[in-house]
């Protein structure tokens, strides 16, 4: 056995069903043992970057390692967002990347950069394999760092001439499930405690608590406390969003409607906070401020927005479950307040549905899709731009994980191949890839690959000829409207050159038809979309700044 058939077996025995990537000469030997593979199959894009947001999102759904492969220089370096977007949003990646022959080379420097040093500062883990016999540890040593607590991306570097290394050790190492620590009692018990001793608890759910099992505990809590939540972005639907006592998302840091609840209360019950997540709340630093209860699998990380009064550490579902056993409801805790803004932030919020202007607003067009996409399990994944705030704050998600946004990297470019990833990992659920027309065409050349994958999959270009967010907030900066619009391709036209379909509805009556139409049949759809941000500017920034409180 040669150790590119080693690293293939390697692969397989963690599980391994699909290599997002493009293969450079560097990777033939590989690319050769994969192609033997009966249990791997290859997954070949168009640019290194779509190949890593694949993987990326592979992983963020599946909670298994999302594996892409490059070639070495150009192709490792188009992977370096790919990188930072799974290390941030704690979404399990390992990437391999080729290199040059490392015992002899007649190659000089051509196309050699340092990547294992470049990748550093963006992965977990980084490493050359220098001989073929370590190839089993290696994997096995990737994969668990990559899916630990913080879950994250990790790099591999496997140069030509130990990728064809012959007669290497055959010693692959079982996979161990892996336990978390549990809470101290103490910690727990003084959680108990200090929920018990507060009057208007107020539980906040965060990235970290969309991993498995939370949900459940979670939703366990709320029922048996009666404890109001919000969550954040990357925490919705952890605990069901329609149930009567949640309170909406928190899209932004202050001012929102959710903020008169995090003013009230006077502890804030926080679960799987994460501080790449754009702050959902500052913390004051003063007498009589509200207090943080911080529970995590991680301590803590302090700054000048998050100092906790105390961590419970530990596994984040036996804290909970061990604080909902323990816990005692209090006649004096008081929810009136939170229960009527629950109401008042449904009613602000569904201002809008019903609007029938076209350019459609972003408002209406976030209601269109939820209620074209019936089931729970349906999927939506967003780019990056200034939609993004409208489906955090107007998306009810029923389940974790079915509204995929980024705020972690917030990267743009990487709606498009989270949606195909999405299709692939949950085939019977309908998947609409939600993007601007600048996040699109960062990565439209995947629309190829969708076709050839055969996926079922929407897309909806939210089409405003600009980028948006950026021009929002010039316009709060008080600027100029200068440098930001655009000339955009015929979307329709672009779609069909690639075998896709494309529509562009003149109402949001035609937009309704289109997507149900879209959603229920086969192939790849591409909506073009106009969109009315002209409300973006008063209800975010004025309306929002100036709302008073209600009593
Ligand atoms: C890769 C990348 N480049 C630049 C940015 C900064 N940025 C954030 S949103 C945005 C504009 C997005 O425009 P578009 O995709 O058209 O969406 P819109 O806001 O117009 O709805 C830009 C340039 C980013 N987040 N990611």
């Amino acid at each position: 056995m040669n150790a590119s058939d080693l690293f293939i077996k390697a692969l397989e025995n963690e599980g391994v069903e699909y290599i997002f990537g493009i293969p450079g000469e560097e990777n033939l030997d590989l690319l050769e043992a994969l192609r033997k593979s009966k249990k791997i199959k290859l997954i070949l894009t168009r640019h290194e970057q779509g190949a890593g947001f694949m993987a990326a999102t592979y992983g963020r759904l599946t909670g298994k390692v999302g594996v892409c492969i490059s070639t070495l220089g150009p192709g490792a370096t188009n992977f370096a967002t790919a990188a930072a977007y799974a290390q941030l949003g704690a979404m399990p990646i390992l990437m391999i990347t080729g290199q040059k022959p490392i015992k002899k080379s007649k190659q000089g420097r051509f196309q050699i950069i340092d990547i294992v040093r470049m990748m550093r500062p963006m992965t977990k883990y980084a490493k050359q394999i220098v001989n073929g016999n370590n190839v089993p540890s290696i994997v096995r040593e990737a994969f668990k760092i990559a899916t630990t607590e913080r879950p994250g991306a990790v790099h591999i570097e496997f140069p030509e001439d130990i990728s064809a290394e012959e007669d290497v050790d055959d010693n692959i190492y079982p996979v161990q499930a892996f336990q978390y620590p549990q809470a101290h009692k103490k910690a727990i018990a003084d959680a108990v405690k200090m929920i018990e001793k507060a009057e208007r608890p107020l539980l906040c759910i965060g990235n970290a608590a969309n991993r498995d099992n939370i949900s459940t505990a979670l939703t366990d809590f709320v029922n048996e406390t009666g404890i109001p939540f919000f969550s954040t972005q990357m925490g919705k639907g952890v605990v069901d969003e329609n149930h009567k006592l949640c309170l909406s998302t928190a899209a932004l840091s202050k001012d929102d409607f959710i903020h008169c609840a995090i003013d009230k209360a006077d502890l804030i019950i926080n679960v799987g906070h994460d501080v790449i997540e754009k702050p959902p709340f500052f913390m004051e630093n003063e007498e009589g401020a509200t207090k943080v209860l911080h529970i995590n699998f991680f301590p803590s990380e302090v700054d000048d927005t998050y100092f906790p009064q105390l961590d419970v550490v530990g596994d984040i579902s036996s804290s909970i479950e061990r604080i909902t056993n323990n816990i005692s409801k209090q006649e004096h805790w008081d929810f009136d307040y939170y229960v009527r803004l629950a109401d008042e932030i449904r009613n602000r919020l569904s201002k809008y549905f019903g609007d029938t202007r076209f350019p459609i607003l972003p408002q209406r067009a976030v209601r269109t899709i939820r209620q074209t996409l019936t089931s729970d399990d349906d999927i939506v994944t967003l780019d990056n731009g200034v939609y993004k705030i409208w489906f955090a704050r107007n998306y009810r998600c029923a389940k974790p994980n079915t509204l995929l946004l980024d705020n972690a990297l917030a990267t743009m470019g990487a709606g498009l191949p989270s949606g195909m990833a999405a299709k692939m990992v949950n085939p019977d659920s309908k998947v609409v890839a939600v993007c601007g027309d600048g996040g699109f065409m960062m990565n439209d050349q995947e629309m190829e690959t969708a076709v050839r994958l055969g996926l079922d999959l929407t897309v909806i270009i939210l089409n405003d000829n600009a980028y948006g967010m950026i021009k929002w907030k010039q316009t709060g900066m008080g600027f100029d409207t200068f440098g930001l619009d655009l000339d955009n391709p015929d979307f329709v036209k672009f779609a069909e050159s690639f075998g896709a379909k494309g529509y562009r509805p003149e109402s949001c009556e035609e937009f309704e038809e289109t997507l149900e139409k879209c959603v229920n049949s086969k192939g790849v759809h591409l909506i073009d979309l106009a969109v009315d941000y002209s409300l973006n500017h008063s209800i975010l920034n004025d309306l929002l700044a100036n709302k008073t409180c209600m009593i």
